[in-house]
Formats: C-alpha cells, structure tokens, sequence
C-alpha cells in the first residue's frame, strides 16, 4: 500500500473515537475483525522493522483509514437495523454506533445515499427534455471563445454575470453567514464549503470537525514526490513546482489502480472519492513545500493536528497570526470554485472526461490556471501595483493613477484583475475581501490603493469602449491582503488558488464519475466551413 512508504513530512491524526471503541468495533462483525486484526498485525510488523518515523506516519494514516471504515460500516449497520427492524436484539457496540457516530457524520455515506437520487433525476431529465434547445449557437460564439454557449453540465456552482457565485444556490455572504467557522463570526470553514459542494447540504460543525479530522488524517505525502521538486531549479516558477508536485503524487492514485483491476463503471465515483479527498488534503503539504523551498530555508513544517485544513495551510507557510488563518480560511472558500466554464476548471473537466484520475486531471488544471489571464492575473496585480508604487509612491493622487492605468494600456497590456469572461459587475469575491480589509487592514497603503484603483480603473476602462466588464475581480483584491499579513512573494499567489481550486474541481469530479458523465468531444469546423455554410444560409 502506497503510504505505506510515507515519510515524516506527513500528518495525521489520532482517531480517538477508534481507540475508545476498538472493543466494539472488534465485536461488531466478522468482516470488520477479520479486517482490523489483519490492519493492526501489518502495522505492528511495519513498526517492528522500519524507522519510527515511518510508523508513525502510518500508524496515523492506518488509523484514520480504520476511523472511515468504522463510520462506513456504522451507516451500513444503521440501513441494515431499520430495515429489520431487531432494535432489541442489536448488541452494544451497535446501538452505541447509531447514538454517537452514525452516517451522518462520514461524507462518504452521505454522497452514497444522494448519488441514486441524482442518477434518477439525470436520467429522467434526459428522457423527458433531451430535445429541449437551450439556444443558438452563433458563428461570434464559435469564433469568440464560446462565450455564453451552454454546453457543460456542473452541479457545485453557478455564476450568474451580475449577482456572482452562487455555491449549490448560496452567494458568498449566506455562506460566511450559514457555513461553520473555526470561531464566533469567523470567516467559513474550507472544509464546510466542501461539504456543501459535495452534498448540497450545509453541515453541521461536527460534520465539519470529523472532515477536517479526515482530511488531516489524509495528509500524508511520500518523499519521492519532494524528490520530484527538488529536481527543479528553486527558481522554477511556484506553479511549475506545485504542478510537478501534483503530478508524482499521481503514484498513489486509487482509481487508477481500480481502473487497472477491472472496476465496474457503477463504481468509479468510489476511488475517485478517494483520490478526491486524498488531493484535497495533500496539496497544501506540496504546495508549502514549494514556498519552504523557494523562499525560506526549505524545512519542512509539519501539520498541525490542532488545526483545521485553512488554519494548517496557513501555519504550514509559515503564518501563526490569528488573522492570517481567518484570512486563509476565507481565500480556500472564495477560490474554490466558479462553475464549470473556466479555464481550470473546464480542464480538470475535460481530461477527467477521458476517465484520467484526479490527480491527472487537477494537474492539467493547474497549467490552465497557470497563465495570466486566468489564475496568474493575482501574481500580476500585486506586481503592476508594487510598480505603481515604486514610480509614483504609496500616496499616489487620482490624476497620477489614470495616467499610469492609461500608459498600461497604451503600452499594449491588460489592467490586471479588471475584467470577466462572465461577470458583468464587481465580483463578490472582490467585495467580501474589501471587507475583510475594511475590518482588520483600513490604514494599509496597498489596500488604499486598491480602493483608489476602484474608482480610477472602471471609467477608464468604460472609455475604451471594448471592455465588457470594467469591474474589478478576484484577484485585484487578494494579494496586498496576503502581502499586509508577510506572504509578500507575489509569483507564489497563484499556488494559494491552485491549492482552493483543488476543492471545487474534485467534488464535480466524483459527481462526472457518481452520474456516469460521458467522454467530452465538441465538433469543431474550420474557416472554410464557416464561411461555406454562412454563404449557403444567406442564399436560402
Ligand atoms: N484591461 C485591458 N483590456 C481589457 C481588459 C483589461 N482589464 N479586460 C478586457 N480587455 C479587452 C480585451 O483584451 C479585449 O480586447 P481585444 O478585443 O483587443 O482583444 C476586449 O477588452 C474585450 O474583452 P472582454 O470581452 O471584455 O473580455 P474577455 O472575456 O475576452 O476576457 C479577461 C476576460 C478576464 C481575460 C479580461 O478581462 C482580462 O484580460 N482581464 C485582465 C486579466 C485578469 O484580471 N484576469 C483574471 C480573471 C479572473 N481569474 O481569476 O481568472
Ligand atoms: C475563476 O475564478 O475561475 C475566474 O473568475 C475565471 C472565470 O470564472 O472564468
């Protein structure tokens, strides 16, 4: 088993519930004895030969494996007592799993409950409107990027151009109101967004606890995939080392390994959950590897079990301030995701289409999020401001900023972080992190900037008369929050998204693989079609 190769860089998490109850669960059925003994035997041989550290990177991993298997097979147990019906007869053990575990903590029970519903309803709409049109396709849309074209199916979100994101129907701010926080009127928990993509549902805080707790338990990254790094040069860009990092964590995947045995396709969405979660929880190890390495002294630092996925992240980098956990608790949740049609998205999209695993899929995502019309445009911003500065001053008038914005543009480049494919006003997420600023960095003088850029950029960009959206978006926002808090390596930024998109590109991936979502292959035609078909339509 791969982690078994696990190193120390790993983290874990001790299952407690497991360890209070091992008697129980020992008791509770054949199979799940037979299974924990044989467990608990290969990990006592393990911690008998190899190094400590390497046991205990397992016996976290082997632990929090059994935790799952133990909610799992309590959500079974529970199906199988309603169904009979015996409640007298049930012995301890299970009537303890129904009051204080049950499915309703363990995700993947919950997904396995939802995923027939969501097949009906698929199948049925196929059915029923499969023929229903959803408007004409146009030769500006096939020549202009397919804008506005519908033409992919993506359950976690919706963008709407004037309102913004919408997470499973909630804006940003229902779910900064709804979602559990790590304290009193903190920022979402990255985990609970999670939750709610996969599941719809918004969860509980002790769903969110037991995430968190899984995820940490998942952590775990073998040394060859450091190795993979380390053969770059450090001053590879950020992205290239987190999509190298990405790319030999590839080795451990579960679904290629079904794939290979013979898995029906009725079942896909399984291993495809394992890797899912598995990705989720290894990127921010490989991606403040990569910062570690790039920009302090390449020590490693390890998770921390206390911490949730967004506090550790942040700690991990190197950043124990209170407000830079909130601040990345915030940035995971806001970047996850922003339905299917963007560059990194459609992506992991497309190639898992050809039933690639996660792994493959968030890679190739990961090299569309690369590029600076895209992800890199929050690189872009904090750089083309550090320029303004260094020009102008910090305390640059209105009239200086309009003429640096228009020497910008008459020099051939874009304004960095104006503008959507989409959006037709300020993103939400530009807001929610204005607010953020407003609450803890108001006298910050990149962010009076940024605010000065507000009101400077969007008549100018209006006056140009091409732009469709003047408004700023994501990312003109995110850096000089990161940089007021010391992460001030603006080529890293990119990396923290990639490290949130993880989120919102693996949960559609097990819903492409749990509704049976065929391989994607759009026609293209050339000029000459174009133009043939278009003289044949004037003439009839
Ligand atoms: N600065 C200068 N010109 C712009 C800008 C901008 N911020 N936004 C759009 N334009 C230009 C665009 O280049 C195009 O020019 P041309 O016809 O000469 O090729 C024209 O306006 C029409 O473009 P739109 O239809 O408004 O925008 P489109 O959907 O093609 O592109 C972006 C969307 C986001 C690529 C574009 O607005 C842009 O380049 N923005 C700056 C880069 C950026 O912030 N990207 C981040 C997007 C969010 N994210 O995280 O991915
Ligand atoms: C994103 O978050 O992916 C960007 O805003 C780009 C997009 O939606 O097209």
């Amino acid at each position: 088993m791969s982690y078994l190769r696990a190193d120390k860089r790993g983290g874990g998490t001790k299952p407690s519930l497991f360890l209070k109850h091992r008697r129980s669960l020992f008791l509770s059925s054949p199979q799940t004895s037979v299974f924990l003994f044989s467990l608990v035997f290969s990990f006592r041989r393990r911690a008998k030969g190899g190094d400590l550290q390497q046991s205990v990177a397992f016996k976290n991993h082997a632990f929090s494996k059994c935790a799952m298997v133990f909610l799992r097979g309590v959500s079974a147990l529970s199906r199988l007592r309603s169904r009979l019906n015996q409640q007298s007869s049930l012995c301890d053990s299970v009537r303890w799993l129904q009051t204080q575990s049950s499915s309703d903590l363990d995700l993947h029970s919950q997904l396995k409950e939802l995923i027939p519903e969501q097949q009906e309803r698929l199948k049925k709409l196929k059915s029923e409107h499969g023929k229903v049109q959803l408007g004409n396709i146009t030769v500006d849309m096939v020549l202009g990027g397919m804008r506005g074209m519908t033409g992919l199916l993506w359950e976690t979100s919706l963008l709407d151009p004037e309102e913004g994101i919408r997470f499973r129907g909630l804006s940003i701010p229902e779910c900064q109101k709804l979602l559990p926080a790590a304290k009193p009127d903190g920022e979402p928990l990255p985990e609970g967004l999670l939750w709610l993509l996969l599941t719809g549902k918004v969860p509980s805080k002790a769903q969110v606890d037991a995430l968190s707790q899984e995820l940490r338990g998942r952590a775990v990254v073998p040394d060859y995939v450091f190795k993979a790094i380390d053969a770059l040069p450090v001053s590879a860009h950020p992205m290239t080392q987190f999509g190298t990092g990405v790319m030999a964590l590839q080795v451990q995947s579960e679904f290629q390994k079904a794939y290979e045995k013979g898995i029906p396709k009725s079942k896909y969405w399984e291993p495809t959950y394992e890797d899912a979660l598995s990705l989720i929880a290894r990127v921010p190890l490989v991606a403040s590897y990569v910062y570690q390495r790039i920009y302090k002294d390449g020590k490693f630092i390890a998770v921390d079990n206390s911490l949730d996925y967004g506090g550790n992240f942040s700690q991990m980098l190197g950043f124990n301030c209170p407000q830079m956990q909130e601040l990345m608790r915030l940035y995971i949740t806001i970047h996850s995701d922003h339905e299917g049609g963007n560059v990194s998205a459609h992506t992991g999209h497309l190639v898992g289409s050809a039933l690639s695993d996660p792994y493959l899929c968030f890679a190739a995502a990961l090299n569309g999020l690369a590029g600076p019309l895209h992800g890199l445009a929050n690189q872009e911003v904090l750089l083309w401001i550090k320029s303004v500065v260094d020009e102008c001053g910090e305390n640059i008038s209105k009239e200086q900023l309009k003429d640096y914005v228009w020497k910008t543009l008459n020099g051939g480049k874009v304004v960095p972080g104006f503008g959507h494919g989409v959006l037709r006003k300020t993103d939400p997420r530009y807001t929610c992190q204005r607010e953020f600023a407003l609450k803890h960095l108001p006298e910050d003088p990149l962010f009076q900037l940024v605010s000065k850029l507000y009101e400077v950029v969007p008549p100018i960009l209006t006056e140009l008369g091409k732009v469709k959206n003047p408004w700023p978006n994501v990312d003109a926002h995110s850096g000089v929050l990161l940089n007021h808090f010391g992460l001030t390596e603006a080529r890293y930024y990119t990396v923290l998204f990639g490290v949130s998109r993880s989120i919102g590109i693996c949960s559609q991936l097990i819903w492409d693989r749990a509704l049976g979502l065929p391989l994607e292959r759009p026609k293209s035609v050339t000029t000459d079609w174009l133009e043939n078909y278009c003289n044949k339509a004037k003439a009839t």
